[in-house]
């Protein structure tokens, strides 16, 4: 399967690669030298409670989903954007058939176009609007304001407010987040306007929208909207007044911290660096995260840089590890333990999720669980629940308390000499658990074990031995086994001088 990336264009690994999370004894990827590959342990019953992660889906039949967001109007609805231009209601577990709002004929789709994202502004219950940002039929970002109709579960796609158009110079890096803050005000996503390299240097620039987070107050009686008097860059006369945050690429997907009100921007990479950025709530605005000088903490254009003024990611991973990020949430929902009080973000390519989190002064990033999906959204429902959509399989799954998995390589030679030292290697990629892993080497001839990965043995006399690795994750376990043989030691040629 190949999937076009909504926010780069990128087409996505094959999903064979890639390892379903539910699979306790998984292939492995990416392992040339694999010796022994005999066993490999199912999750134990007795995890610790509460601590691994799993996911389980909770709606499937979705055409390309983009977005995820809850209503917070207490019916427990989970709105699902489609890309190429329609909202779904996922409710009691079932996709309604009806879509809550259908824009299809007014949204360019697909690659990084389309319908990008959803958004209830506190008190939709009773102000019974919502606000959407797509791509209109000649590429145009569109932030627009819908309302329901008499039926709760149906909007009027006659309704439409234009609050604010961005005219795109190239078709991808739309942006297309939009999300409101704790202080009642639309931010609003702008990539830098697209091709690639920022070839228009409009991140670093005040002039335009692309490129940066905006900051609107569109829910008061002003129309379209008024700029809030608190905006960082009101009355300067080199930038637009909207602009809340500059120097960004794509940021496909930011959110903010249900708890701390902290906000999160993860931006999608150029070549190489995919990256996550944190706002603390106190934050006046105005920041610059660098684009195109820099590529997550890396100097971009021009190559060398200088950071001073630029604020840094607390979180990048190269293209070793995935193509383009997918912003997620920081997670205050019940479960799963694991990830309370981190921020969840995802690979599109890749399918890995990995938290980061706060920890004194700087900042722990981990692997928690690799998927077999194309991650293109995060959402939370009313409760805190994290989900995230599989863009091509069309599936929303929720994060949930899980078992912890491990998978385990061990090279060995097949044959040694007598007495002579021996290097051996293991590797361990967990899935979903606590801990890292602890090691065991058995060489099967009695002798003392190694705990440690890498490791070195030497068996004294010759024959068969079977030897034994064990990978232990918390309850979980990974064992490799296999056998070497080993012989004499070369006969010593004695030479005559
Ligand atoms: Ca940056």
């Amino acid at each position: 399967m190949t999937t076009p990336h909504p926010t780069t264009g990128r087409v996505s690994n094959d999903a064979t690669n890639h390892v379903p999370g539910g699979t306790p004894c998984h292939a492995l990827r990416g392992v040339a030298l694999v010796v022994g590959l005999v066993a490999c342990s199912g999750p134990s019953a007795a995890q610790p409670a509460g601590d691994p992660v799993t996911l389980t889906r909770v709606g499937g039949g979705l055409l390309r989903p983009t977005g995820i967001a809850h209503a917070g109007d207490g019916s427990g609805r989970l709105f699902v954007v489609e890309q190429a231009g329609r909202i779904r209601i996922l409710e009691g577990g079932a996709l309604r058939p009806v879509p809550f709002l259908d824009i299809s004929s007014r949204v360019s789709c697909c690659g990084e176009q389309g319908l990008l994202s959803v958004a209830f502004p506190p008190g939709f219950a009773a102000k019974r609007h919502f606000y959407v940002d797509y791509t209109n039929t000649t590429g145009t970002t569109v932030v627009s304001r819908f309302r329901l109709t008499a039926d709760p579960g149906v909007a009027d796609p006659a309704s439409e407010e234009v609050v604010l158009t961005v005219a795109q110079p190239f078709a991808n890096h739309n942006g297309g987040q939009l999300a409101f803050g704790p202080d009642g005000y639309l931010y609003i996503g702008m990539g830098d306007g697209g091709s690639g390299g920022d070839p228009l240097n409009n991140a670093q620039s005040g002039t335009t929208l692309l490129g940066k987070l905006l900051r609107l107050d569109v829910e008061s009686a002003t129309q379209p909207y008024a700029v809030p008097a608190s905006n960082p860059f009101r009355g300067n006369p080199n930038f637009r007044p909207e602009i809340w945050a500059l120097g960004l690429r794509n940021p496909w997907r930011f959110s903010f911290d249900r708890s701390t009100g902290d906000l999160w921007i993860a931006d999608v990479g150029q070549n190489a660096w995919e990256e996550v950025n944190v706002q603390p709530v106190a934050s006046p605005g105005g920041e610059n995260y660098g684009w195109r000088l820099m590529e997550g903490a890396h100097c971009y254009d021009p190559n060398p840089c200088s950071p001073t003024g630029l604020v840094l990611p607390v979180a990048e991973y190269d293209h070793s590890l995935g193509c383009s990020i997918t912003g997620g949430f920081v997670a205050r929902g019940p479960a799963p333990v694991r990830l309370a009080g981190a921020y969840v973000y995802g690979d599109f390519c890749s399918g890995r999720v990995w938290t980061v989190r706060p920890q004194g002064s700087s900042f722990v990033n981990e692997l928690i669980i690799t998927t077999p999906y194309g991650i293109s959204a995060f959402g939370e429902d009313e409760a805190g629940s994290l989900y995230l959509a599989d863009y091509g399989g069309g599936a929303l799954y929720r994060f949930d308390a899980g078992e912890c998995m491990l998978a385990c390589t061990a090279v060995v030679p097949a044959a040694a000499e007598r007495g002579a030292t021996v290097s051996v290697a293991a590797t361990a990629e967990p899935t979903s658990c606590a801990s890292s892993p602890t090691w065991d080497w058995d060489f099967g001839d009695g002798g003392p074990h190694a705990a440690t990965p890498t490791a070195s043995h030497a068996w004294a006399n010759r024959g068969t031995y079977t030897w034994r690795l064990t990978a232990t994750a918390g309850t979980t376990t990974c064992t490799r086994t296999g056998t070497i043989v080993v012989g004499a030691a070369p006969r010593r040629t004695l030479t005559a001088h």
